[in-house]
C-alpha cells in the first residue's frame, strides 16, 4: 500500500519544509517537494496542516498495580487514547512485581499485559526494586537481548533505593549501555512532613501537596545528579520535573558537561496547587504534586530555552469515583496519578506553539525527536527521513476545541483538563503507515501495536536529521 501526504508543511526537529511524504507499507519512502504519483497511490491532502513525527510519550503507567489499586487504563484503552491524541509510540514504566522478583519476571508480566492489546507501538522501561548480584547480572541481557535500554529507580515509595544501591545501579547501567531514569523525591522528608500533618489532623487534599513540598524533590534531584557524577558520569534522566529549583540544579549540571536530561509533563506546566482547594481536589493527587503558580512559569522558561528535554505525561489513571471511595477522609489513602496521554500534544501545541512560546520545530523536538533519541528509538521513530517508520501526526494548527472527557478514549471518569480550550489539534494519526485515528476518533485495532526493541543508549548531541 502506498500513500502520499501532499501539500502540507513538514515539521521536524530541524525546521519546517514545504514537502510531500511518500509512504510505502510501514515506512517513509520519499520526502521531496511536489512528488508526482499515479492513481494507484492514495493521496492525503495535507494543505494547511502540519505533518509531524508521531508523538512519543515515554512516561505512561498502563495497568499498573500500585499496591492499593490498579490503574484503570490497560494497554488497549491507554494506547487507543494515545492514538486519538497523535501519539504513535509509548514507553511504559513497568510497576513493581512481587518482592525479590527478577527483571525478566517483570518483563514477562508486561509483555503479557501488552500483547494483543496495544494499538500503537510500545516499549518498556525496566524497574529496579532491589539490587543484588543477580539483578546486576541480568541488566546486560535486558539491554542486549530484550530491547530494554532504560531503567527506573524510585527514591520514594515502597521500593525506594538507598544511596549505595543507587550508585551500584547507575554504575552498572552505564556499563551495559542503559539510561537510568529516576523518580526523585526524598522519602524521609515526606514521611516527616506527613506524620506532622497527620498529628494535626490535616488530611484534606491540599495537605498532599504540603506533605511533599518542592524541596523534597529538589534535594533528591541534586543528590542523584551528584551520585551520577560519582558513578563515572553515568547518564541520568530525571522524570516529571515539577518546579524551578530542581531545574536550576539540572542546568548547572548540564553546563558542567554532565549527561543529564529532564522531562516535564503538561500537568506541571498548566495546573497549580490551588486545584487541591477545589471541592474535587482529589482528582489532582499525584506525585510530585502540583506546585505554586510561580513554578509553572519557571518550567515554561525551561521549555523555551532548551533546558527541558522532553514532555511526557506520567499517564496513570484512577477514577474520581475510586478516589472518593478511598480517600474522602485522608489524602494519603488516594492512589496517585493523573490521566493525560490523549491531550499531551494539543495542550503543548496550544500553550506552547499557538501562544508563541515555542516554534513548531521545538514542539516536535520535545514530543518526539528527543524522546526517540534518548530512549533508543531514533531514527526509526521521531524522524521524517526515508527509511523511518511512517509514524505521523497531521495537525490542524488553527482548529479550536474544548477538552471534554466525554470525547476522550481512556477509561477514566474525568479529565484534569476539562474545559480547557486548545488551539491546534491532531486530525490524523498514522502508525507504521496505518491510519489509527482520524478527527479525534479511533480507527485502529487492539494488537496492531508492536513491541519495539530499543537500542542501547548513545548520546546524540545535535538535532540529528
Ligand atoms: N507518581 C504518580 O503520581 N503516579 C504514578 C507514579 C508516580 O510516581
Ligand atoms: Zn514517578
Ligand atoms: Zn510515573
Ligand atoms: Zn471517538
Amino acid at each position: 500500500m502506498k500513500r502520499l501526504i501532499k501539500g502540507g508543511t513538514l515539521v521536524d526537529a530541524t525546521g519546517e519544509y514545504q514537502q510531500d511524504l511518500l509512504i510505502q507499507g510501514e515506512h517513509i519512502a520519499q520526502r521531496a517537494a511536489g512528488i508526482v504519483v499515479d492513481d494507484t497511490v492514495e493521496v492525503i491532502d495535507a494543505t494547511g496542516l502540519y505533518v509531524m513525527p508521531g508523538g512519543i510519550d515515554v512516561h505512561t503507567h498502563f495497568n499498573i498495580d500500585v499496591g492499593i489499586a490498579r490503574s484503570c487504563d490497560d494497554f488497549f484503552s491507554g494506547t487507543r487514547a494515545a492514538a486519538c491524541g497523535g501519539t504513535t509510540t509509548i514507553v511504559d514504566h513497568m510497576g513493581f512485581g512481587p518482592q525479590g522478583c527478577s527483571l525478566h519476571h517483570q518483563l514477562a508480566t508486561y509483555h503479557r499485559y501488552a500483547e494483543g492489546q496495544a494499538a500503537v507501538d510500545y516499549g518498556f522501561h525496566g524497574v529496579i526494586q532491589h539490587i543484588d548480584d543477580e539483578i546486576l547480572t541480568e541488566m546486560a541481557a535486558m539491554v542486549s537481548e530484550e530491547g530494554i535500554s532504560s531503567f527506573k529507580l524510585y527514591l520514594t515509595y515502597q521500593y525506594k533505593l538507598d544511596d549505595g544501591d543507587i550508585l551500584r545501579a547507575l554504575s552498572r547501567l552505564r556499563e551495559v549501555g542503559a539510561l537510568t531514569t529516576v523518580h526523585p523525591e526524598n522519602d524521609a522528608a515526606i514521611a516527616w512532613r506527613r506524620a506532622e500533618l497527620h498529628r494535626q489532623g490535616k488530611t484534606a487534599p491540599i495537605y498532599h501537596a504540603l506533605s511533599r513540598p518542592l524541596e523534597c524533590e529538589a534535594e533528591a534531584i541534586a543528590r542523584t545528579i551528584n551520585l551520577a557524577r560519582l558513578a563515572d558520569n553515568a547518564p541520568l534522566y530525571i522524570v516529571h520535573l515539577s518546579h524551578g529549583l530542581g531545574l536550576d540544579y539540572i542546568r548547572l549540571a548540564k553546563r558542567s558537561g554532565q549527561k543529564v536530561w529532564v522531562e516535564t509533563c503538561p500537568q506541571y506546566l498548566l495546573l497549580d496547587i490551588n486545584h487541591y482547594l477545589r471541592a474535587d481536589g482529589l482528582k489532582y493527587i499525584l506525585s510530585p504534586p502540583l506546585r505554586p503558580h510561580a513554578e509553572l512559569d519557571k518550567l515554561w522558561v525551561g521549555i523555551a530555552d532548551g533546558s527541558i528535554d522532553t514532555v511526557a505525561t506520567d499517564h496513570c489513571t484512577f477514577p474520581y469515583r475510586l478516589r472518593q471511595q478511598m480517600a474522602q477522609q485522608d489524602f494519603s489513602r488516594c492512589p496517585n496519578g493523573l490521566p493525560g496521554v490523549e491531550n499531551r500534544m494539543t495542550l503543548l501545541f496550544s500553550h506552547g506553539v499557538a501562544s508563541g512560546r515555542i516554534s513548531p520545530s521545538r514542539f516536535v523536538e520535545l514530543t518526539s525527536t528527543r524522546p526517540a533519541q534518548l530512549f533508543g528509538l531514533w531514527p526509526q521513530k521521531g524522524c521524517l527521513e526515508p527509511g523511518a517508520d511512517a509514524d505521523l501526526v497531521l495537525f490542524e494548527p488553527q482548529l479550536q476545541q474544548t477538552i471534554q472527557h466525554q470525547h476522550l478514549h481512556d477509561n477514566a471518569d474525568y479529565s484534569p483538563y476539562e474545559g480547557f480550550s486548545c488551539q491546534g489539534w491532531p486530525v490524523l494519526t498514522l502508525c507504521r503507515g496505518e491510519i489509527v485515528a482520524k478527527q479525534g476518533h479511533f480507527t485502529g485495532r487492539a494488537g496492531y501495536g508492536r513491541f519495539i526493541h530499543r537500542r542501547p543508549f548513545v548520546e546524540i548531541k545535535d538535532k540529528g536529521e
